[in-house]
């Protein structure tokens, strides 16, 4: 292998569907596929292709996006154009398309890319070639068997974990996006082989609206779900403490075959719809703990509505990945250098800071009522 890689670093694989960032939601729509350009240039900027291995997936085939999706939903979605969308206003309401989830030019492409490159992140891992394997496209956590929902069209993460369970035991499922991972806990709620950990933020008029503690899973399921709610104004030192001692234990007791990270931007200070306070290295210091474990590792994206901090952050977190320092200064040679003035800086200052609505008591009792369910984990 031609990289140049430090001795014992693990290997990385770094999935990138050529002209994702080129899909627009729409003109005002919070969801902008061009950070995912921006992060990709910024990786680049960093040299970090050099140390990791580079790939252009194919895109997911109907066949493939069948193994979660239901039959009409896909023909939907594969036929629906914005010129036809008005003669399918009746399909709208059954597939939950509208002003989350538009029709736009392209869309069935856009959810074939996403897919396709998490699935293939998965079958490099499945086939042990990769240590870890990176999509920053991937993670659209709230997708359904058969409709959108918040942005999402197709779950790429329910896709990729079921081409994991065709060669492993159990797979550990974390989300640490600000919204709750709906979609995936759904898919998995009568199974003892994935177990998922969504951290969220949990009140009645935030979306999607799930996602409380009472949420255990059931059935063969039961205690394979956890869900960690929480309030506005989450900080770096409560979020990380919470977020360690949970998932070691959980880690240690779930004894996963591999782990799947959703690593949404959105719960960083600052964003456009999310209310955490998280820093950049707060939100790498989660990935960096998962990565200890040593496991097969798959990384995806999700939320992210400041598109300068999400293309900071997913670029950190690949630095992480490779075990790397990255200058705090950004490189010289960047494209869209622009995005991330005035400051050009890798962690910029957290400004305009949300009151944190999180007693020490409340994130406690949270704490020991979740280890308390992980002792049924073992039956
Ligand atoms: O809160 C909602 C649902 C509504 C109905 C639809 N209107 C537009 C908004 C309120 C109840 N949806 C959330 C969905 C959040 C999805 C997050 C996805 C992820 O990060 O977890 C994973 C990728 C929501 N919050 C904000 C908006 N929707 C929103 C949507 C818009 C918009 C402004 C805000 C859609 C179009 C336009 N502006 C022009
Ligand atoms: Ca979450
Ligand atoms: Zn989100």
């Amino acid at each position: 292998e031609g990289l140049m890689r430090p001795h014992n670093a693990p290997r990385v694989a770094y999935y990138h569907p050529k002209d994702v960032g080129n899909y627009h939601y729409g003109e005002r729509h919070p969801m902008r596929p061009h950070r995912m350009e921006l992060t990709n240039q910024l990786v680049l900027g960093y040299n970090l292709h050099e140390k990791m291995t580079m790939h252009s997936p194919r895109k997911a085939t109907e066949t493939e996006l069948l193994e979660f999706h239901d039959n009409d939903y896909v023909d939907f979605l594969k036929r629906v154009t914005p010129k036809n969308a008005q003669n399918l206003t009746k399909d709208w309401t059954k597939f939950n398309v509208g002003d989350d989830c538009p029709i736009f030019h392209d869309l069935f492409s856009f959810c074939q890319q996403y897919a396709g490159a998490s699935l293939a992140a998965a079958r490099k891992l499945s086939s042990n070639s990769t240590d870890i394997a990176i999509n920053w496209s991937g993670g659209l956590h709230h997708a359904k068997k058969g409709e959108a929902s918040g942005f999402c069209y197709v779950n790429d993460i329910v896709l990729a974990i079921l081409e994991l369970l065709r060669h492993q035991p159990r797979v550990l499922y974390i989300d640490i996006d600000i919204h709750h991972g709906d979609g995936v806990q759904e898919a998995f709620y009568l199974s003892n082989r994935v177990l998922t950990v969504s951290f969220h933020k949990y009140s009645a008029d935030f979306f999607p609206g799930t996602g409380n503690l009472s949420e255990i899973g059931s059935d063969l399921g039961k205690y394979f779900s956890l869900n960690v709610p929480l309030q506005d104004g989450i900080d770096d030192e409560s979020y990380i403490s919470l977020f360690k001692s949970i998932m070691e234990p959980t880690i240690t007791t779930f004894q996963p075959s591999s782990i799947v990270l959703q690593c949404g931007a959105d719960s960083l200070g600052c964003d456009r719809l999310g209310t955490f306070n998280l820093s950049i290295a707060a939100h790498g210091e989660c990935v960096r703990f998962i990565k200890s474990f040593n496991l097969p590792l798959l990384i995806l994206g999700g939320g992210g509505y400041r598109q300068s901090s999400v293309a900071r952050c997913w670029t950190y977190e690949t630095g992480i990945c490779l075990g790397l320092k990255l200058n705090n200064s950004l490189p010289e040679n960047c494209n869209y250098k622009e995005f991330f003035g005035p400051d050009y800086l890798l962690h910029p200052p957290l400004t305009g800071k949300i009151q944190n609505l999180n007693s020490k008591k409340n994130l406690e009792k949270i704490r020991i009522i979740i280890k308390e369910k992980l002792r049924y984990l073992n039956g």
